[in-house]
C-alpha cells in the first residue's frame, strides 16, 4: 500500500532524511521517500503491520506535521 502525506515544518534536505529514517524504523514500512521541494512523503507499507495513524505519529516524533492526502 502507498500513502502520500503533505509535510509541514521541513526547512532543508536533511529534514527530509530525518523523516525517511523515522519512518523506516516503523515495523511494516517498506519504503519512505520524502521530497523536500514538493513537501511530500510517499510511504510504502504493509497494512497488516502498520497504518496511517502510526505513520503520522512517526513523522510527528521526527518533528514534523503530516497530513495524509486522499
Ligand atoms: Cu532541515
Amino acid at each position: 500500500m502507498i500513502q502520500t502525506f503533505k509535510i509541514q515544518g521541513m526547512h532543508c534536505t536533511s529534514c527530509a532524511m530525518h523523516i525517511d529514517m523515522g519512518l523506516e524504523d516503523v515495523p511494516g514500512v517498506q519504503d519512505a521517500r520524502t521530497h523536500f521541494a514538493r513537501a511530500i512523503t510517499q510511504v510504502t507499507y504493509d497494512p497488516a503491520r502498520t497504518n496511517v495513524d502510526q505513520l503520522v505519529a512517526a513523522i510527528a516524533a521526527a518533528g514534523y506535521t503530516a497530513q495524509p492526502t486522499p
